[in-house]
Parts: structure tokens; sequence; C-alpha cells
């Protein structure tokens, strides 16, 4: 079997010296963005094609060590990192960076795994379409890392995740092979739909190495509101007025609980946070109009008159600019980052239907504060999907990384029973990395898993794709 020495030299034989790191501060690559984990590399390689690629898979696969895909590790449950060991291989996309092709007729663009999804935006914009996955992160999050996570966002209640945005995929498989699944078909009933297989699959399967994925026109007009509700059931009755007024105009639906409107405000003064002193919750909604910047508005008007008059809006604002847009939107998406400011926390990215959100909200807050009291709840998220994310910052003045260590397990366990007696998923989004590796197994059926487990077997038998994430090896 080659040793560790002569697999380094045949990788820098594949891509450069320069692109094999070993050495020096590799933090970007090694600690995860929520600083969860802090793991050890025995490389971090950084290949400029899927040929490059192919071959250093193939190069790890012949030496029996592990690897670990990698984009712009912005991930949330530590499946981006490598683990503590110094033995596995950091595959990092990032030279894979360009645009493939762009088919206006076909509505589609191809491009490589490794770029960052505001750089994908960009590129369609630049073209005159729209690409609509949008994340907090689209500054260094890339394609590749959304695919294999299937991320969300805030366009989901219109475009769907990620998944439903992709077209075909090429992939280097635990072997060094190359997929080339990158069709623009809408329509493909060819056996199994392999692309569905890799999407999601956080890196444990394969390597996306390139995607064709979905264009849309550019709409006429984007109006943005930032709405005060009086409760989550007015949240929830405004949702459905909003789907009833604006149809498919409707394109965001994000909704903002006061405290974690209140850590924007502490952070981030700079920003003004409108009604976040006064109101429980708040709403921020955007209707994308294909006709134009007057109808956009007089259905947002029509919108939030019936729902004053139903009393689920007590205040409002709609952006006059692009520029207002932006800042409403930019309060709503500071604040994942305001919480990181207020220190480590606990994420519960959970989702259930609609409809049952302020009774699992209203149960949950009750059962949580009897057991944890002092906790603080920073509650917010994509209510449009029925995506909650419910999160817990330890209580004023308590130390954080003791409240992780004693509270973290017990607290999961509490929400997430609450969540499946809700018929719920304990990850809505961010996916399952090695955070919530070990819940999974509470929480899917053992049907679910044995079928997760050969498909794995089928794909990875060696184990050698970013191993015990997602599924376990037991
Ligand atoms: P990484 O973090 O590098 O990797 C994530 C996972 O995908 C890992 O398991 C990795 O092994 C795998 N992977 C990466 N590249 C590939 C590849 N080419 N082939 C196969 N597997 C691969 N997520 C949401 O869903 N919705 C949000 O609204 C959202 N908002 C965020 C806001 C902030 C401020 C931050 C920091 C994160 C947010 N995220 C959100 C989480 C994160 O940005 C997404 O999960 C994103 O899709 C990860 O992309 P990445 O390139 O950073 O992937
Ligand atoms: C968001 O919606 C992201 O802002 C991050 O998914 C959520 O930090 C979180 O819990
Ligand atoms: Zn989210």
């Amino acid at each position: 079997m080659m040793t560790h020495l002569e697999l380094l030299e045949q990788l820098r034989q594949i891509t450069g010296a320069p692109n094999v790191l070993t050495e020096g501060d590799l933090t970007a690559w090694e600690l995860d963005w929520r600083k969860r984990e802090r793991g050890r590399a025995l490389a971090v390689v950084r290949p400029a094609s899927t040929e490059e690629l192919a071959a250093v898979v193939k190069a790890c696969a012949a030496a029996r060590v592990s690897m670990v895909p990698q984009g712009g590790n912005t991930g949330m449950v530590v499946g981006s990192t490598p683990d503590a060991s110094g033995t596995q291989v950091v595959l990092s996309l990032t030279r894979m960076n360009k645009v493939r092709a762009l088919d206006a007729g076909n509505l589609t663009i191809t491009v490589d795994a490794g770029c960052v999804l505001q750089n994908l935006q960009e590129a369609c914009e630049e073209a005159g379409f729209l690409f609509p996955l949008s994340l907090a992160s689209e500054g260094s999050c890339t394609i590749g890392g959304n695919l294999g996570t299937n991320a969300g966002g805030t366009q989901v209640v219109r475009y769907g995740n990620t998944r439903e945005l992709c077209l075909g995929l090429e992939v280097v498989t635990s072997r060094g092979e190359i997929w080339n699944g990158l069709t623009g078909l809408r329509k493909d009933n060819t056996g199994y739909d392999l692309r569905h297989l890799f999407i999601g699959s956080e890196g444990t399967l394969g390597v996306i190495t390139a995607a064709t994925m979905k264009l849309y026109p550019m709409p006429v007009s984007q109006l943005t509101a930032f709405a005060a509700v009086p409760s989550l059931d007015a949240a929830v009755q405004l949702l459905s007025l909003a789907h009833r007024y604006l149809s498919s105009g409707l394109t965001g639906f994000e909704v903002m609980g006061q405290f974690a409107l209140s850590l924007v405000a502490k952070h981030y003064p700079q920003q003004r946070v409108p009604f976040w002193q006064e109101s429980p919750w708040c709403v921020v909604l955007e209707n994308s109009d294909n006709e134009s910047e007057a109808h956009a508005r007089e259905c947002f008007e029509r919108l939030l008159e019936a729902a004053m008059e139903e009393g689920c809006v007590t205040d409002a604002v709609v952006a006059e600019s692009m520029a207002q847009a932006k800042a409403l939107w930019h309060i709503r998406e500071s604040i994942p980052l305001a919480q990181a400011e207020e220190g480590l926390n606990i994420k519960h990215d959970i989702s259930i239907s609609v409809s049952r959100i302020p009774e699992f909200v209203q149960e949950t807050n009750a059962l949580l504060l009897q057991h944890f009291p002092g906790a603080r709840l920073v509650i917010y998220g994509h209510l449009g999907d029925g995506n909650l994310h419910y999160n817990v910052q330890a209580p004023v003045d308590d130390d954080q990384a003791r409240f992780l260590l004693d509270e973290e397990a017990p607290m999961n366990s509490l929400v997430y029973e609450v969540v499946d007696r809700y018929n719920g998923s304990i990850s809505a989004e961010h996916g399952i990395g090695s955070l919530k590796a070990e819940k999974l197994e509470h929480h899917k059926s053992p049907v679910a898993l044995g079928l997760m487990r050969s498909i794995k077997q089928a794909l990875d038998p060696l184990n050698l794709m970013n191993p015990g994430r997602v599924i376990r090896d037991n």
C-alpha cells in the first residue's frame, strides 16, 4: 500500500505542488464556519479541472485515504472539514470556478462546482436572467456545496430548493471515474435519476464537479416589504393572504422573532431595524412581478390593506428603491451573523407544516424554558416553506462552552421529540454532517436507514467519501 508521503508526492504531480497544502495556517479549510470543530488534514488539495480531480480521487482511493469535498466551507453541520486524525485529504473545489456555457434558448447554465454562488448569480444577471438561489452566505458558498447540501435559502417558496433548480450533474465517483450527466433536459425517464442521489448527499457518495442549472426570466419588478405582525398565527394568516393576492409573485416570506431582531440591532447598530421594539414578530416579504413596478405596488398595497383589515399586520413599510429593499433583506440575512457575534449557539433547523408552526412554537417554547430557564430563543426563518431556525443562545452571563457541553444534547432531544410528534424534519435545509449523524439514526425508520446504507455501500464501498458524515459506519 502507498504511504502518505508517496501519496502526497503523487498529488503534487497531478495538481502542481502549490496546490497541495500541508503546512502553514490551514484554518480556512480545517475549522468549520460555526467554530464547532477544528480538524487536521493530511493535505488540502486544490485541483483545477475535473480530470485533475478524478486523478486525485483515484490516487487517494488507491492509498485508502479518505476524502472530504469542500466548497466555501460555510456549512452549518460540520460536514466539510476533516476530522482530527490528520489522515484525510480535503478536496477543495474553489479553483474549479468557471461558467462553462449559458444556453439562453434552453434557459440553462452549466457551471463548474466551485463557482461561488454570487458569481453565478451575477453571470446570469449579466445575460438578463435570474438564478434564484439566494442565501446570506452567497458571497462564499459554491454551487457544488449548494448541491451537496441541497441548500434552501430565501426564494424556495417560489423556486424550490437547489434540487429543483438542477437539471444535470457531472460527478467524480469514489473510484475516480467521471460520470457526465450534464443534460439540460427537463424530461428524461431513462432509468434511475442518478442526479438525485448526489444532490443532498453531502460529499458522501462522490464529488460534484459541474452542474446544469435552470434559469428564469428576470422579473420586471421586485418589491420588498417589512411588516410587523402581532403573533405567529398572524404571520401564517399573512402568508395565506400573500399566496392569494400575489400568487406566483410571492418569491420570499421570512419571519423574524423579536429577540432575533434585537441581536441585529445590538451587533449592527448601523442597520435601522423597523418595528422590532414594539412588535413580537416581523415578516419580510417579496413580490416579483413580470408586468410592471406599478402593478407590483398595487398588488402589494391590496395585500397589506387586507392584512391590516384582518388584523394580521399592525404596521408595514414597502421599499421605495432597490437600495431600501437590499437594506431590509440585509436585516434578515444578518441574523445568523449577529447570533455568531453573540456567541456559540445551538441550532435547530427544523420544518413542519406551515399551519402547525404557531402551535409548535408555543408548545416547544414552554417546554424548553421549563427545562432550561433563562435560555434565549432566537426564532426566525423561511416561514413560507415551513422551515424555522429554532435556535438557542445561552442565558445571559452563562458560560457558552459549558452551556453547549451540558445542555445541547438534552435540548436537542427535547426539541426533536416535539418535531417528531408534529411529523416534522430535524434538518430542513442544512443537512446532517457530523453534528446530526447520531440523531438521524433516531429519527429515520430502520427501513429508510437500511436503504441509505445500501446506497452508500454501492457507491462508496471503501467508505472513503466523507466518512462518518450523514450515515455512520456501524
Ligand atoms: P461546504 O460548507 O464547503 O460543504 C457543505 C457540504 O457539502 C459538505 O458535506 C461537503 O463535503 C459537501 N460538498 C461541498 N462541495 C461539494 C461538491 N462539489 N461535491 C459534493 N459534495 C460537496 N444554508 C441553507 O440551506 N439556507 C440558507 O439560507 C443558508 N444561509 C446561510 C447563511 C450563512 C451566514 C451561512 C454561514 C451559512 C448559510 N447556509 C444556508 C449554510 C451553507 O451556506 C449552505 O449549506 C451551503 O450550501 C454550503 O455551501 P459551501 O460551498 O460552503 O459548502
Ligand atoms: C438562514 O436562514 C441560514 O439565515 C442560517 O439558514 C440559519 O444560522 C442559522 O441557524
Ligand atoms: Zn435558513
